[in-house]
């Protein structure tokens, strides 16, 4: 074996590899030298030790070993995309701030729609709440509305906020369940706080089961204020509502979708925007006065309690749009930095608790995830708009301030030199004067508003305002979530505190875990019986369109061509889109002798992949298939996810087979089938499966 070091470098076995030339870029290092071979490492002969002296290596390496950072504590996994905010119709009267001002003005979001509990590596369609953030670059500087898609929260007072998720999150001794809410801990913490009552009976709903990032609410949760010039404040929430409408799977199809595509929603997201169809929401503002909080049985500081829209309608002044995809998912999902504390003048915070505590929290939480307290210097958290002050130094100081000015007050102008910035009492941010009314000179107390205390009107308006089927859907997800418990008392608690919501909804989850039902918890407060509210269901929110949604059309040798391209142009004219699915890839032979591409092979493409599904087989087809298990479970899945199902009559077999009988929502091929698809036929569960 030769001693000698040698500086050529060739590939292990004559494998072709790209290298530079006048078209691609050289590879180099970080300090910029060009690499001339990026195959093999440094040795002292062919078969000899690796040397210490490849800084090539040892640089790539060493980068590789610091690739990851901490993941968020919540939240962690998420999907981001770019966008615009447009205002539609200006508010000066309510609100200064600049993005409120000019009607047909624009301003850059990112906004990234997340899981909580699970980690950053878990799958997209758990049970859970999804985040909700969008960073808005203003011309005043950034503003966070760091919302979820449920209007309400677990807790009302931050001190409770780590309890919560190490409660939710996996239980810390076995190091599982991965990012879901059924278990032990979870149960035990919730049945012991009745404020997260109102929240649970939202996370039990279809609401934490989404069947797309684009088709949930945004909500800012808490009570802001907006200020406008005059120095007048009014009580605020903020609202998103998505143009495709809300849609939700049923919890079968979610589970099936965990194991079909552990990125659904990341892709569904990803791929729309790429496709040009730019998810939208439109953004309202519920605006309400001190006079008219007084009012309400409720207090609007409680984050656990919302104001119906029937009370104080959503007033549409814009619409945010996303039309950028990420070009790097580290670089800008990862490290975008939300807080709550970033807001422009305009808007103000309310003295909501929880909120309070959130003010401080997302801040400190950047500096351990981020590692240094200028993570705000990162492209994707920096203001768009000019930003200079004497903060100074510290771990990746990226910018390069000139001059001796760090410190102020300073006359260094007066000396010819650059005397850096100053504030600006004129346009800068001024906090608004209003405290909550009774309490500006209140004693220092741990204690809550009298009216946090109720904690079970709002949780019975909500479930009053549920379609039967909603309800059985949230009653069957109590039990689902409690029969995964093995602590006896957590359950009995539950009931005891569902008592007070509806008698019948606690009855129904203590039948179906097999339970005597308990005696009611005593309320804190009375109860107040609150009217329904139409807007706080998805059925009566849903909208009867294609748009945004896939059809599967399963296929086989032989099917009819024409059928298949009347088909696609029906649901791509209505705004959808479809994919054909077959036993193989490499194509079937239509019926005029044309081969179809396959978008997706049988068995990998379940039919919870899809909005709708539609059966293109002839006899043959539909013989073979319907001896095979995997066409069997997909026409039967899409029967029992309450889809529309489009089959012509050779295809009767198949359908027969997977147990399909005729609905509304089983239909022919034709132009019925592509109305019928744009709906869900909830009337059909009750006959296949046996909800609470
Ligand atoms: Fe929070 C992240 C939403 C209460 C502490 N939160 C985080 C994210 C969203 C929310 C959407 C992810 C942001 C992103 O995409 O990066 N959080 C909420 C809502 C709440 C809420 C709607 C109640 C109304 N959060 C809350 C409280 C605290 C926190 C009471 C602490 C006192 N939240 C955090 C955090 C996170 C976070 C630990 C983790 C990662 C991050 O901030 O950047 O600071």
């Amino acid at each position: 074996m030769s001693k000698s070091k040698s500086s050529e470098s060739r590939p292990a076995g004559g494998e072709t590899h790209q290298v530079a030339s006048a078209d691609v870029a050289s590879l180099t290092t970080d300090q910029g030298i060009q690499i001339s071979d990026d195959q093999n490492s440094l040795k002292a002969g062919e078969r000899g030790p690796t040397l210490l002296e490849d800084f090539v290596l040892r640089e790539k390496i060493f980068h590789f070993d610091h690739e990851r950072i901490p993941e968020r504590i919540v939240h962690a996994r998420g999907s981001g995309a770019h966008g615009f905010f447009e205002l539609l119709k200006p508010i000066p009267q309510v609100s200064k701030a600049d993005l409120f001002q000019r009607k047909g003005e624009k301003v850059p979001v990112f906004a990234r729609i997340s899981t909580v509990a699970g980690g950053a590596g878990s799958v997209d369609t758990p049970r859970d709440v999804r985040g909700f953030a969008v960073k808005f670059y203003t011309q005043q500087g950034n503003w966070d509305l760091v919302g979820n898609n449920i209007p309400v929260f677990f807790i009302q007072d931050a001190i409770k906020f780590p309890d919560l998720i190490h409660a939710v999150k996996m239980e810390s001794d076995r190091g599982y369940p991965q990012a879901g809410s059924a278990h032990d801990t979870f149960w035990d913490f919730a049945s012991l706080s009745p404020e997260t009552t109102h929240m649970l009976m939202w996370a039990m709903s279809d609401r934490a089961i989404p069947r797309s990032l684009r088709m949930v609410e945004g909500f800012g949760v808490h009570t802001y204020r907006l200020v406008n010039a005059q120095g007048k404040d009014s009580f605020v929430k903020f609202h998103f509502k998505p143009k495709l409408g809300l849609q939700s799977t049923v919890w079968d199809e979610a589970v099936k979708l965990q194991s079909a595509d552990n990125d659904f929603h990341r892709r569904d997201l990803h791929d729309a925007i790429a496709s040009g169809h730019f998810p939208e929401w439109e953004f309202g503002v519920q605006v309400f006065d001190e006079a008219l909080a007084a009012t309400l049985p409720y207090d609007v500081l409680d984050a656990t309690k919302l104001i119906p829209e029937e009370l104080v309608p959503v007033d549409i002044i814009g619409r945010m749009v996303l039309d950028r995809n990420p070009d790097n998912f580290f670089a800008e999902t990862e490290q975008a930095a939300f807080c709550p504390a970033n807001i422009v003048p305009g808007i103000d915070f309310s003295d909501d608790p929880l909120l309070q505590g959130r003010l401080f929290s997302y801040l400190d939480t950047q500096k351990s995830r981020l590692g240094t307290a200028n993570f705000h210097q990162l492209p994707i958290n920096a203001p768009k708009c000019p930003f200079a002050n004497f903060q100074r130094d510290g771990h990746m100081q990226m910018q390069v301030p000139k001059g001796r000015a760090n410190y102020e007050p300073n006359s260094l102008a007066e000396h010819g030199e650059n005397g850096g910035p100053r504030e600006n009492p004129d346009t800068g941010f001024a906090t608004a004067p209003a405290m909550t009314p009774g309490e500006a000179a209140g004693s220092k107390v741990r204690r809550r508003g009298e009216l946090f205390a109720d904690h079970y009107s709002q949780a019975r308006m909500f479930w009053l305002s549920q379609t039967s089927s909603e309800q059985a859907h949230i009653a069957s997800s109590f039990v689902f979530e409690l029969s995964k418990g093995t602590l006896e008392k957590p359950p009995v608690r539950l009931l005891a505190n569902l008592l007070n919501v509806d008698e019948d909804l606690a009855a129904r989850v203590a039948k179906g875990l097999g339970l005597k039902l308990p005696h009611a918890s005593t309320p804190a407060r009375p109860l107040v019986e609150l009217p329904p509210s139409d807007a706080l269901s998805i059925h009566k929110q849903m909208k009867p369109t294609l748009q945004g949604r896939k059809i599967g059309i399963l296929v086989a040798d032989g099917s009819d061509a024409e059928a298949i391209q009347e088909l696609k142009s029906a649901v791509e004219n209505a705004g959808g889109a479809v994919a054909l699915v077959a036993e193989r890839m490499n194509g079937v032979a239509l019926s005029d002798g044309s081969i179809a591409p396959i978008a997706g092979q049988l068995a990998g493409t379940p039919s919870a992949l899809f909005d709708a599904i539609a059966l293109v087989v002839d006899k043959a087809g539909a013989a073979r298939l319907s001896k095979q298990g995997a066409a069997i479970q997909w026409v039967m899945d899409a029967f029992a996810h309450l889809k529309a199902i489009g089959a012509g009559a050779e295809a009767r077999p198949l359908l027969d087979k997977a147990g399909v009988s005729p609905d509304e929502g089983v239909t022919g091929l034709d132009r019925a089938f592509v109305a019928a698809a744009t709906k869900r036929y909830w009337d059909r569960e009750p006959s296949l499966r046996d909800l609470a």
